[in-house]
C-alpha cells in the first residue's frame, strides 16, 4: 500500500514548543496563570503528545479582556476589511494544509485521508465562504450589529473543522472570540492561532484558552462574554443552558444525536451499504450526525445484513498516518471504555454482535467496526448515543412504522432515507424530526447550508445565512426629524 504520511513537520512544530503550550491571548502565547498543565496523548499509541495549559479564572479573564479590547476596532474595520483577513486565514490553511492534516491525525487518531481530504479543505472553504458574507455585510444585514465577545467551546471529533465553523461566522460579522478547544485535541487550535497571528490577524481577535470542562465552565460564567456557542454532549449543553439562563448572554447549542438511516425494500442496496459505511464508520463513528440507527424494511433486511457484513470484512483499522486504512483510533481511553461498555450492554439486552474481522493494532485506542443486529427499539443501545463505530439495526414493516421508529428519540440532528421511489422518499422526509434529511445520501455538508438540531440536539444553525444571524443583534432605528434651527 501507499507509504505512511511523513510526520516530520508536525513533530518539529511540537519540538519547537518543547511540546508544552500556554494559552494564546492577545496575539501571543501566554504562560498559564496556575502554572498547571494537563497531558494530551496520541490515541493511536497511548504516548504523551504534549502538555496543555489548564486554564483558570485569571486566564479566562485575560483572554476575555483581550477580546473586549480588540472588538470595537475589529467591528469598525468593516466588512471588506474583515474579508481580507478571512481570505488570509483560508490561504494560511491551504499553505499549511499538510501540517494541519498530519497534526490533526496524530492528535485525534483519525485517518490522514480524512484530515487531508475533508477536515482541512472544508475548514478553508468555511473561511472563504464567510469572507464572501463579510463583504456583503453592510448591504445584506442592515440594522444589525455584532453581538460582541463570543465564548466558543468545541469538541474533539473535528477539532479544526469545528474551530472553523465557530470562528469564521463570528469574525466575519465583527465579533471577537475566546475559543476553548477540547482537552483531548487542542493542538490544531493552537497552531491555527499562532499562524493566524503571523498572517496578520489583529491581536485579541482570536484567543485560545485550553483546559478541561472546568475551564469551559469558567468561560461560560465570565460576565464579559456576550454569547456562548457550544458543540458537545447534551449533558454539558444542558448545564450551560442552565448557567446562562439568568444572564443576558445569548446561546447556541449543537449537541448529540442518534440519527436514523432508513432503507426501504426498493432501495439501491449496494448504494445504501456504502452509505452506511460513510454514516457510521467515517471518523470512527464520532460524528454528531452519524447514521447510527439502521432501520431496514423487512423484505430486504436479510440481504442487507449479508452484504453489509461482507463489506465490513474489507474495512481496515490501523494507524492514522497509514493512507490505506479506513478507520483510525478513537480519541481517548475513556471513550474506548465507554464504547466497549455500551456494546456489552447491547449484547446483554439481546442484540447479536458482528465485528469486522480484520487485524487491529494491539496498542492504542482502537475498536473494530461493529454491527448490533436485532436491536429492540427500547434497549439502551437504541436510545443512547454511542459516539463510536457501532451501528444498531432494527426492522420495520410499513412507511408509517419507519417514521415512528425514526422519530422515537430525544434527538433530532439528521436523518437519511433510501428508496428508488421518489414519491415515497418525498413523503417520508418532511415527517422526520431532524435538522437535515438526506435522500439516498448521507453526511453532505456545505458552508452555505445551515446545520443544527431539533429537540435535544440543540438549537441555532452553523453555516449559511442563518448561521450569520446567530452572531448579529438586530438594531432598529427610528426617530423624528430634527427640529430646524431658526
Ligand atoms: O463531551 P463534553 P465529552 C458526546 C458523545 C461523547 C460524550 C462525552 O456521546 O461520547 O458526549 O464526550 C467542554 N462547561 N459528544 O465528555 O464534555 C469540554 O472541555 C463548559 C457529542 O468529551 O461535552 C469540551 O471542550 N464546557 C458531541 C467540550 O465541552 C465544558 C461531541 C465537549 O466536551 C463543560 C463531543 C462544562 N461544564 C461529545 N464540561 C457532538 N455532538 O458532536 C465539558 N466542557
Amino acid at each position: 500500500g501507499p507509504a505512511p504520511e511523513a510526520d516530520g513537520e508536525a513533530r518539529a512544530w511540537l519540538k519547537r514548543h518543547d511540546a508544552t503550550f500556554g494559552h494564546f491571548i492577545a496575539g501571543k502565547f501566554a504562560a498559564p496563570a496556575s502554572g498547571k498543565h494537563l497531558m494530551t496523548i496520541e490515541p493511536a499509541t497511548g504516548k504523551t503528545l504534549a502538555k496543555l495549559a489548564q486554564g483558570i479564572a485569571a486566564d479566562v479573564e485575560a483572554a476575555v479582556g483581550a477580546a473586549r479590547s480588540a472588538q470595537s476596532s475589529w467591528a469598525k474595520l468593516g466588512g471588506h476589511g474583515r474579508a481580507r483577513h478571512l481570505y488570509a486565514l483560508a490561504r494560511m490553511l491551504q499553505r499549511h494544509a499538510r501540517l494541519f492534516a498530519v497534526l490533526e491525525a496524530i492528535d485525534n487518531g483519525k485517518p490522514i485521508r480524512e484530515t487531508r481530504d475533508l477536515d482541512v479543505p472544508l475548514a478553508a472553504r468555511h473561511f472563504l465562504y464567510h469572507a464572501g458574507w463579510a463583504q456583503l455585510q453592510e448591504r445584506e444585514f442592515v440594522d444589525h450589529v455584532p453581538v460582541g465577545v463570543i465564548g466558543q467551546i468545541i469538541p474533539w471529533n473535528f477539532p479544526l473543522l469545528m474551530l472553523a465553523w465557530k470562528i469564521a461566522p463570528a469574525l466575519a460579522t465583527g465579533n471577537t472570540v475566546v475559543l476553548k478547544p477540547a482537552e483531548f485535541t487542542s493542538l490544531t487550535a493552537l497552531l491555527f492561532a499562532e499562524l493566524a497571528a503571523e498572517a496578520g490577524l489583529p491581536a485579541g481577535v482570536l484567543n485560545v484558552v485550553t483546559g478541561d470542562g472546568a475551564t469551559g465552565a469558567l468561560l461560560v460564567e465570565n460576565p464579559g462574554v456576550d454569547k456562548i456557542a457550544f458543540t458537545g454532549s447534551t449533558e454539558v449543553g444542558r448545564l450551560i443552558r442552565q448557567s446562562t439562563a439568568g444572564t443576558g448572554k445569548s446561546l447556541t447549542l449543537e449537541l448529540g444525536g442518534k440519527s436514523p438511516f432508513i432503507v426501504f425494500d426498493d432501495a439501491d442496496i449496494d448504494g445504501a451499504v456504502e452509505g452506511v459505511v460513510d454514516a457510521i464508520w467515517f471518523n470512527q463513528g464520532q460524528v454528531c450526525c452519524a447514521g447510527s440507527r439502521l432501520l431496514l424494511q423487512e423484505g430486504i433486511a436479510e440481504t442487507f445484513r449479508k452484504r453489509l457484513i461482507r463489506r465490513m470484512e474489507t474495512l481496515r483499522v490501523g494507524p492514522p498516518l497509514d493512507k490505506a486504512i479506513d478507520m483510525g483510533a478513537v480519541v481517548a481511553p475513556v471513550q474506548l471504555e465507554r464504547i466497549k461498555a455500551l456494546v456489552e450492554t447491547g449484547v446483554k439486552e439481546g442484540a447479536e454482535k458482528y465485528q469486522a474481522p480484520g487485524p487491529i493494532p494491539a496498542e492504542g485506542c482502537f475498536y473494530p467496526p461493529t454491527l448490533l443486529w436485532n436491536v429492540h427499539p427500547s434497549s439502551t443501545v437504541a436510545i443512547e448515543e454511542i459516539f463510536g463505530p457501532v451501528l444498531v439495526a432494527m426492522t420495520f414493516r410499513t412507511p408509517d412504522e419507519a417514521v415512528m421508529l425514526a422519530n422515537n428519540t430525544r434527538y433530532g440532528l439528521a436523518a437519511s432515507v433510501w428508496s428508488e421511489t421518489i414519491g415515497l422518499a418525498l413523503d417520508i422526509a418532511p415527517k422526520l424530526q431532524a435538522g437535515v434529511v438526506w435522500v439516498n445520501a448521507t453526511n453532505l455538508f456545505d458552508a452555505s447550508v445551515g446545520f443544527g438540531g431539533y429537540r435535544e440536539s440543540g438549537f441555532g444553525r452553523e453555516g449559511g445565512r442563518e448561521g450569520l444571524y446567530e452572531y448579529l443583534k438586530p438594531k432598529a432605528w427610528s426617530g423624528r426629524k430634527a427640529r430646524a434651527k431658526v
